[in-house]
């Protein structure tokens, strides 16, 4: 891990540090609600949780601004609650239900919101990767200053179209961030056992395109690698690699034997690394906020969560005839 740095060396206020402290816990809190859920049968099929990484989306949607666009795989609740989507839409499409994004027809790998510039939820490894290259391509062609973020994991990296996409996102200078959530694992696979150099930021080398490994539990270290990364492509000079090192606290999806690491490797990241346990601390030792405080902000990111919880459970099951809409695109969209 990159060593940590303190909030004193960025320039992030104390309200912001509140703000991401609030943000990584919406989702860990809701990423549990959607375990416990899944336990009771509730929620079906796929469903992959993001508890660990929390700090790297967090950290670059700071650095985002209105109009950039963001494209992620199936591990990709965490990015949609980042990005400002409603917690209830979210549950209830992972129920299944009407009051989902995708209307109940979707589901955990399958949510999109034009409105937040979401673009999905992917579940073909590395498939949303040349995705991610043609929205920015979109922006380059309109003409406006706008920056995708294009997400994938550690096991990803290692897939053939993704460097056809460095290829080609460097030559047409695209304003596209490809941010390697770095986690150590691709299901059950070791990146130790599955990579051939570990310092997946310097693959674009051979493209032209920069890159930088970023401590991807300290949310400020990712906020600051993630501005850099902004301005550099919003100034026109064409992609940026960022590769997050974090870590996975739960298994790859719900049904995962777990063989391929110890309990005690676990039980150490979330002792010594856990990012918001650490903006916590920053918090309360900088006099930015009280026990008090951080018990009120809990409070309200229960009741939130809670809140989705119990409208995922109530909004209807889709009914038989939205087997037929949604099929075919009526109309290509226009500038979306
Ligand atoms: C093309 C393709 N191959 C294999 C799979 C099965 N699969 C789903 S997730 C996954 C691991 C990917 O790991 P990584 O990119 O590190 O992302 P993480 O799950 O760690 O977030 C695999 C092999 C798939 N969905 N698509
Ligand atoms: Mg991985």
């Amino acid at each position: 891990m990159v060593a940590r740095k303190s909030t004193k060396k960025s320039n992030v206020s104390a309200e912001d540090l509140k703000q991401y402290y609030r943000d990584m816990l919406l989702i860990r809190r809701f990423e549990e609600k959607a375990g416990q859920l899944y336990g009771m049968g509730l929620i079906g099929g796929f469903c992959h949780l993001y508890i660990g990484q929390e700090a790297v989306v967090v950290g670059l949607e700071a650095a985002a601004e209105e109009g950039d666009r963001r494209i992620t795989t199936y591990r990709d609740h965490g990015h949609m609650l980042a990005c400002g989507m409603d917690p209830n839409g979210v549950m209830a499409e992972l129920t299944g239900r009407e009051g989902g994004y995708s209307r109940g027809k979707g589901g955990s790998m399958h949510m999109f919101s034009t409105e937040k510039r979401f673009y999905g939820g992917h579940g073909i490894v590395g498939a949303n990767v040349p995705l991610g290259a043609g929205l920015a391509f979109a922006d380059k062609y309109l003409g406006n200053d706008r920056v995708t973020f294009t997400y994938f994991g550690d096991g990803a990296a290692n897939q053939g179209q993704v460097y056809e996409t460095f290829n080609m996102a460097a030559l047409w200078q695209l304003p596209v961030i490809f941010v390697i959530e770095n986690n150590q694992y691709a299901m059950g696979t070791s990146q130790k056992r599955s990579t051939s150099s570990p310092d997946i930021y310097t693959r674009g080398q051979a493209f032209g395109i920069p890159g930088e490994a970023v401590d991807g539990m300290d949310v400020l270290a990712v906020k600051e690698a993630g501005d850099k990364a902004v301005a550099h492509c919003r100034s026109g000079a064409g992609p940026y690699i960022l590769e997050i090192k974090t870590y996975r606290y739960r298994g790859h999806s719900m049904s995962d034997p777990a063989k391929y690491r110890t309990r005690e490797e676990v039980q150490k990241m979330r002792e010594e690394k856990d990012a918001i346990e650490h903006v916590r601390d920053l918090l309360v030792s900088g006099g930015h906020a009280t026990e008090e405080d951080l018990k009120a902000i809990d409070k309200e990111i229960k009741d939130v969560v809670n809140a989705s919880a119990e409208f995922a459970k109530e909004s209807p099951e889709p009914a038989l005839d939205e087997l037929w809409t949604d099929i075919i695109a009526d109309a290509a969209p226009q500038n979306a």
